[in-house]
C-alpha cells in the first residue's frame, strides 16, 4: 500500500520550493554509510526511500567519506570524521543519543549506537518534511525515558481488544499473517518516533495465545522479532500466569513451587534460543479473572519474582501490571473503593521486587477516563522500578470516531508534582528514573492501530500515536509543537491547514470532556462497549465504577472523614487539597466529593448549571469542528478529507446523545431547571 492515508507522517512529499529543494539536494548527492549494523541499514533504506520522493533525485552510495555530502554511522566508526570536541558531545549521553552536524561541506549523522543513527536520520527527515533549513545543524539529543513501549491488545483470532481501526496486523483466524509488510511498516513508524519496545499480544492471554511461548509458535514470533529488531524495537510477550498448568503438565502454577520455578526457567531458555534479545514478559495477573499468585495465597512480589528469576540470566524483564482491583464488587458496599486498589495492593510490597521487575501503573487510579487524578501509586514505591501506562487507543475517549488529541492530557499527568520527595518530584521525573534512581523505568501505552488502511480508523487519531512517541522521547515538547510537527509532516505546511487542524486537535480533549461525564466523575458509558452514554449503565454493577447520583446530589466521597479515605494515598499538599471541598479543583470535584446539585463551583456556577452549560457547549463545539474541517475541503486530499468528515458527523451524533441524555437525566433527578431554558427532554 502506498497512499496518503497509509503513509501517516512519513509522507515524503516532493519539496516544491525550488530554493529549499536545491539546499536539500546539495546534501544528498552522495551518501556514505560507515556501519553495517541492522538499524544503520534501516536508516540507509529510509533515506533511499525518502530522497527520491522529496527531491526528485537518486541517492548514490559512495565509499569516500571525505567527499560524500552526507555520512551516517555509529560513533565508533566515525572517529576519522569527528574532532575531539564533537566526539565529546556524545560521551556522557545514553546509548540512544545521536548527533547531527552540518556545514557547507558535509552533513554527519552519528550516535552512540546503531539505532541512535536511525533516530538521527528520522530527525533529519522530520526537519525536511517541515521544510526547515538544514545547512547549519548542531543537534544533540537523547531520549528522556529509557522504556518507550507499546502494548498491542491483539488476539490471535485477529480481533483487537479495544481496537477501533480494523483487525490485527499480526494475526488472522488463529494464524500469523503471511505478508509481514505491514508489520515492517509499523516498525518503521515506531522507530521514527523513538519507540523501542513492543508487546505483540493482548494482556488478556487466552487459550491459544498461551502457546505463543512454545515451539508451536516461536518460529513465527522469531520472525516478527527480527523485523522489529531492525528498527531497534525489542519484542515482549504477554503471558498467562497459569501456563505451567495450561500448556505444561503441572498441577499448580504456585510461584513458590520448585517444579513451577523450573518449568519457567526451562521455558525462558527455550524462548531465548529462538530470540536471543527477547525483552521479557508483560503480565496481567489477578486482574479481571486472569490467573495469578493470589490463588496460592502468594502476593504480586512472589509471582513476579519467580518469573524474574527465570529471565535474569538473559537480561529479560518482567513488566507486571498494577491494574489489580476487585471486579466483583457489590454495588451496595460503599466501603470498597476501586480507586484505592492499586496502591493498597502494591505499596506494601515496595522493596520486595527483583531488579528486573518493572511495575506498570495506569496513569489514573480507575481506567483511562477523560479526566482522573494521577495515580497516587506513581512514585510511591522508591525501591521498586516503575513505568506509567497510557492508552493511545481511545477506549473511553471517543474510540477514534470522536476527535480527542490526548497529548495535553498526558502532559498534565507528566507535570503533576507528586511531592513524594518534596516539591519538584513530578511524574515526568519519576518515570524518567531521576527521583528514585530506578534501574529500569519509562512509559508504556496501549496502541491504537489496526489493519484499516489509515492504521488508526480516524486519520486524525494518527496524531496520538505520533505524539505519544514524541512526548515520551522529549517530554519538554509542548502539545502545540507536537501537533504542528505532525500536521506538517502528514498534511503539508500550508498555513490554513496547519492552523485549522492545530486548533481542532488542541481543543478536542476539552470538547470531549464537555459533552461526556462531568467534573471528573467518569464512566456513564455504555457497559462493555464504552462508547456513548448510559448514565446508570454501571451504577448497579460489580465493576466499582459508580457516580451515586440521587435527587439531591452526585459524586463519590473519597475523603478521609466521611468517605473511602482514598485522599490519604496522596502526599501533602494534595491530600489536604483533594480532601477539602473548598480547595479541590473543579474538574475533579465529583471524583473526590459527593455534593448537592446547587453546590457552587469555583467558576461561580452551580454543579447542575455547569452540567447543562458544558453539555450544550460541547455539542456546539463539535458543530464548530465540522465547520473548521469543511473549510479544508480544497486543501486536503479527498480520501482523508472524507474519512475525517464522516467521523466528525458520527461524533456530532454521539455528542447529541450525550448532551440530551446527561441533561435530561440530571434534570429529572434534580428537578432544577436550566437557567437559560434550553431544550431538555
Ligand atoms: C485488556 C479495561 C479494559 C479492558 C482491558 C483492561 C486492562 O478494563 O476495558 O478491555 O483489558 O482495562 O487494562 O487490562
Amino acid at each position: 500500500m502506498n497512499s496518503k492515508k497509509y503513509n501517516m507522517w512519513l509522507q515524503y512529499q516532493p519539496i516544491t520550493d525550488s530554493k529549499l529543494k536545491e539546499q536539500y539536494q546539495h546534501f544528498f548527492m552522495q551518501l556514505s554509510v560507515l556501519s553495517d549494523g541492522l538499524q544503520v541499514q534501516a536508516a540507509q533504506e529510509e533515506l533511499q526511500a525518502a530522497v527520491p520522493q522529496m527531491l526528485d533525485m537518486e541517492l548514490t552510495i559512495s565509499e569516500d567519506v571525505f567527499t560524500s555530502n552526507i555520512v551516517i554511522g555509529n560513533k565508533n566508526d566515525m572517529t576519522q570524521l569527528l574532532d575531539n570536541y564533537q566526539q565529546s558531545k556524545l560521551t556522557d549521553m545514553n546509548d540512544e543519543a545521536y548527533m547531527i552536524i552540518s556545514s557547507e561541506k558535509q552533513l554527519i549523522i552519528t550516535g552512540n549506537s546503531d539505532v541512535a543513527v536511525l533516530y538521527g536520520v528520522h530527525h533529519l527527515l522530520r526537519l525536511m518534511q517541515q521544510n526547515e533549513d538544514i545547512r547549519q545543524l548542531s543537534v544533540v539529543e537523547q531520549p528522556k525515558n529509557q522504556f518507550r513501549m507499546l502494548n498491542q491488545w491483539d488476539n490471535f483470532d485477529g480481533s483487537i481488544e479495544r481496537g477501533y481501526s480494523g483487525q490485527s496486523i499480526f494475526y488472522q483466524n488463529n494464524q500469523f499473517v503471511e505478508d509481514k509488510t505491514r508489520i515492517k511498516d509499523y516498525a518503521r513508524f515506531l522507530s521514527s518516533v523513538g519507540i523501542n519496545a513492543i508487546s505483540i499480544n493482548n494482556v488478556n492471554v487466552w487459550k491459544e495465545e498461551t502457546f505463543f511461548i512454545t515451539k508451536k509458535y516461536l518460529p513465527e514470533i522469531q520472525e516478527i522479532a527480527s523485523i522489529f529488531r531492525s528498527y531497534g524495537v525489542t519484542l515482549y510477550l504477554s503471558i498467562n500466569f497459569a501456563s505451567p498448568m495450561a500448556i505444561g503438565d503441572l498441577g499448580t502454577a504456585d510461584p513458590l513451587d520448585r517444579d513451577v520455578k523450573n518449568w519457567w526457567k526451562q521455558k525462558v531458555k527455550e524462548i531465548y534460543d529462538y530470540i536471543p534479545d527477547f525483552g521479557g514478559f508483560v503480565v496481567k495477573a489477578d486482574s479481571e479473572n486472569r490467573p495469578g499468585p493470589f490463588t496460592y495465597d502468594r502476593d504480586h512480589a512472589d509471582g513476579s519474582n519467580m518469573l524474574a528469576e527465570a529471565l535474569e540470566p538473559f537480561q529479560g524483564k518482567v513488566i507486571w501490571r498494577c491494574f489489580v482491583y476487585n471486579h466483583l464488587q457489590d454495588w451496595r458496599d460503599r466501603s470498597t473503593d476501586r480507586a484505592r486498589a492499586a496502591y493498597d495492593h502494591f505499596k506494601p510490597l515496595d522493596g520486595r521486587f527483583h531488579e528486573n521487575v518493572i511495575l506498570q501503573v495506569k496513569n489514573g487510579p480507575m481506567d483511562f477516563q477523560v479526566r482522573e487524578p494521577v495515580s497516587p501509586l506513581i512514585g510511591a514505591m522508591p525501591n521498586t522500578n516503575q513505568m506509567i501506562e497510557f492508552q493511545v487507543a481511545q477506549e473511553y475517549t471517543g474510540q477514534q470516531i470522536d476527535l480527542c488529541f490526548l497529548i495535553p492530557q498526558w502532559k498534565e499527568v507528566f507535570a503533576f508534582d507528586t511531592y513524594i520527595k518534596g516539591e519538584g518530584t513530578t511524574v515526568e521525573e519519576i518515570v524518567a528514573g531521576n527521583i528514585h534512581h530506578y534501574k529500569y523505568s519509562g512509559v508504556a501505552a496501549v496502541s491504537n492501530i489496526g489493519d484499516d488502511e489509515n492504521w488508526t480508523g480516524n486519520t486524525l487519531a494518527q496524531a496520538n500515536l505520533y505524539g505519544y512517541g514524541r512526548l515520551i522521547w522529549d517530554p519538554s515538547l509542548s502539545s502545540e509543537q507536537i501537533a504542528r510537527e505532525w500536521i506538517k509532516q502528514t498534511f503539508g505546511t500550508y498555513e490554513i491547514v496547519l492552523n485549522t487542524i492545530e486548533d481542532m486537535l488542541l481543543s478536542s480533549w476539552e470538547i470531549y470532556e464537555n459533552y461526556t461525564a462531568p467534573l471528573g466523575v467518569g464512566w456513564m458509558v455504555t457497559p462493555g462497549v464504552h462508547y456513548g452514554p448510559n448514565i446508570d449503565g454501571y451504577e448497579y454493577s460489580k465493576w466499582g465504577t459508580y457516580h451515586f447520583a440521587d435527587r439531591d446530589g452526585i459524586g463519590v466521597d473519597r475523603t478521609k472523614e466521611t468517605g473511602t479515605g482514598y485522599t490519604e494515598q496522596y502526599q501533602e499538599p494534595h491530600q489536604t487539597v483533594y480532601n477539602d471541598l473548598e480547595q479541590v479543583p473543579d474538574e475533579l470535584l465529583l471524583f473526590f466529593h459527593h455534593v448537592p446539585y446547587k453546590y457552587t463551583l469555583k467558576s461561580g456556577k452551580t454543579v447542575i448549571q455547569h452540567i447543562y452549560d458544558t453539555h450544550f457547549q460541547g455539542f456546539k463545539q463539535v458543530e464548530g469542528l465540522i465547520d473548521q474541517w469543511n473549510g479544508l475541503s480544497k486543501h486536503v486530499d479527498i480520501d482523508r478529507f472524507e474519512n475525517v468528515k464522516s467521523r466528525l458527523e458520527r461524533q456530532l451524533e454521539n455528542a447529541k446523545e450525550w448532551r440530551d441524555q446527561i441533561n435530561t437525566y440530571f434534570y429529572r433527578k434534580s428537578g432544577i431547571a436550566d437557567q437559560h431554558a434550553r431544550t431538555i427532554y
